[in-house]
């Protein structure tokens, strides 16, 4: 039994989804941000850094939403949310995963949270910077999956491309959405058509996008 703490529509979403896929039981337990959940003091006992997801497994707590990714795919290798070890394909699945952590995931702290720039709000030099990255980082995913796709790691779907779809979403209200590059739309359309995306939705109470 798994117990997952998350905020519907945010960095939660791809534990969430990976747990719908693998079909494993599992527990959720809603960390409210209008009550400033997150920064309660027995939730930073779980998550120090006061975020989601969190995923308590055997009565410990583990966190960064690539990494619950990973292990979950780790733990359930019948559900193909990763290639077998030791294959190229796995290769690079790990590639892209550790790719959209360090390039989107982290930019898009600065883009929501421009406090950890020091600023309340962007400057908008900085703002014109951190859109730069996150787009230049859609160009380059737009590429490869034009030449190599249509999913990440070529003709199979992964739970790479949950994460991938997951962060496309995160972007729909940015000066450029992701999904306007026609190889990224795609994928996001055969996410986007998976069961576990319409449960999700479903049970998180998501209807935009
Ligand atoms: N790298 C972290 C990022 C998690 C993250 O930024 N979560 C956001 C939601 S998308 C959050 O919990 N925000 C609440 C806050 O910062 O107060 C992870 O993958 O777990």
């Amino acid at each position: 039994m798994y117990t997952l703490y998350y905020s519907p529509g945010t960095a939660s979403m791809v534990v969430h989804l990976a747990l719908l896929e693998i079909g494993a039981p599992h527990e959720l337990r809603l960390v409210d941000f209008a009550a400033d959940a997150q920064h309660d003091p027995e939730y930073l006992k779980l998550n120090p850094r006061g975020v989601v997801p969190t995923l308590v497994i055997d009565g410990r707590a583990y966190f960064e939403a690539v990494a619950l990714l990973m292990l979950l795919a780790e733990r359930h290798p019948e559900a193909k949310l990763a290639p077998a070890p030791g294959t190229p394909e796995r290769a690079a699945w790990y590639q892209w995963m550790v790719f959209l952590s360090n390039t989107l995931m982290s930019t898009y702290r600065l883009w929501f949270y421009p406090g950890e720039l020091g600023m309340p709000e962007h400057a908008p030099e900085a703002r014109a910077a951190v859109q730069k990255k996150i787009e230049g980082v859609w160009d380059q995913l737009d590429a490869q999956l034009a030449t190599h796709g249509p999913y990440l790691l070529g003709a199979e779907f992964a739970g790479a491309d949950l994460l991938l779809t997951m962060l496309m979403r995160g972007a729909r209200n940015m000066p450029r959405p992701a999904t306007g590059l026609p190889a990224l739309k795609r994928l996001a359309d055969a996410v986007r058509a998976r069961p576990s995306w319409k449960k999700l939705y479903a049970i998180e109470g998501l209807q935009e996008w």
